[in-house]
């Protein structure tokens, strides 16, 4: 896995038709130009393929895309993650959170191929992200990627999400949520009669962030983890350029821990960033985007001490 690689591939997702803000399409610019890729090459050590490309996959959006089922542009999203779900690299730099659609779908592809195997996710984030378009209130697919993931939410026509096939799907038994605190009614009642594990705002007040990890890492056991982040799980104070920002939630110090524990089991095969929105500038989009750096940092480099 990748703590044993030099290699490393990054994609640049900016796509933002998982949502209605449009800020969120710039945000791997403005990671990159802040000197991203010079960080993860010079001072992580790692060779780094990356097409130079930010890929906004707006060629894909279909002239009429209207509404079905709920879903705010449905076809555009699911043409944008069958295609990304084919690109599948280790670092994937968002854009809205629906680019876990392709990036989930295409990583759990090929670690059934290559390894026979079914990954775990560590799924960070403020939100449960597991509505279907029957139980979403906005329609945006930023809000549904887990469940079109885990099957639990159907896709019917190609162009709609039916291209994901069972070889694309996440077992909700190897899934862990850390952070939650703005969960809907329906998405709560799923988490409930899935048994999926989850470690809410509440649970990290309760045990502390080391002991949530130990759980969730033992929960998980030795197997493959994609980490999919959501920067809307760090705290407003140190993510406040973000489309949902939700108070009360991790600290960068936690958001940090969390990626070194991962780190270091380590089985880390993909990571997802999502959701910085440079152009929410609350206090300066550069603590969102310096945030974001640690937690990558975190998750692929070294220990430091
Ligand atoms: B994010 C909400 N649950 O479905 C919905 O930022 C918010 O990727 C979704 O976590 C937030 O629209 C999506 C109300
Ligand atoms: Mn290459
Ligand atoms: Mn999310
Ligand atoms: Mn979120």
């Amino acid at each position: 896995f990748i703590a044993k690689h030099d290699d490393i591939g990054i994609v640049a997702a900016g796509f933002s038709g998982g949502q209605r803000r449009l800020g969120v399409s710039a945000a791997p610019s403005a990671m990159i130009e802040a000197g991203l890729l010079e960080e993860v090459h010079n001072d992580l050590g790692y060779n780094i393929h990356h097409d130079h490309t930010v890929h906004s996959y707006t060629d894909l959006y279909p002239t009429s895309d209207p509404d079905h089922r709920g879903m705010k542009k449905p076809r555009a999203v699911s043409a944008a993650m069958e295609k990304l779900s084919q690109q599948v690299c280790v670092l994937t730099l968002g854009g809205d959170h629906s680019v876990a659609i392709g990036t989930l779908s295409g990583t759990a592809r090929a670690i059934r191929k290559r390894h026979g195997r079914e990954m775990a996710v560590i799924y960070v984030d403020a939100h449960g992200d597991i509505n279907t378009p029957e139980t979403s209130g906005s329609g945006n697919i930023h809000g549904m990627p887990v469940a079109f993931v885990s099957g639990l939410a159907k896709g019917d026509s190609k162009d709609i999400f039916g291209w994901i096939k069972d070889e694309h799907l996440i077992n909700v038994d190897k899934l862990v949520y850390i952070g939650l605190r703005d969960v809907g009614a329906s998405e709560k009642k799923t988490f409930q009669e899935n048994e999926i594990k989850v470690f809410s705002m509440h649970d990290v007040n309760r045990l502390g962030i080391g002991r949530v990890m130990e759980l969730a890492l033992a929960y998980i056991g030795n197997t493959p983890i994609h980490l999919s982040y959501d920067i809307d799980a760090l705290d407003p104070e140190w993510a406040p350029s973000t489309g949902f920002p939700v108070p009360g939630g991790l600290s960068l110090c936690e958001g940090v821990f969390i990626a070194e524990c991962i780190r270091d089991t380590g089985n880390l095969i993909a990571m997802d960033l999502v959701e910085v929105n440079p152009q929410l500038e609350v206090r300066g989009a550069e603590r969102t985007i310096q945030s974001g750096f640690a937690l990558i940092r975190s998750a692929l480099g070294n220990r430091s001490i």
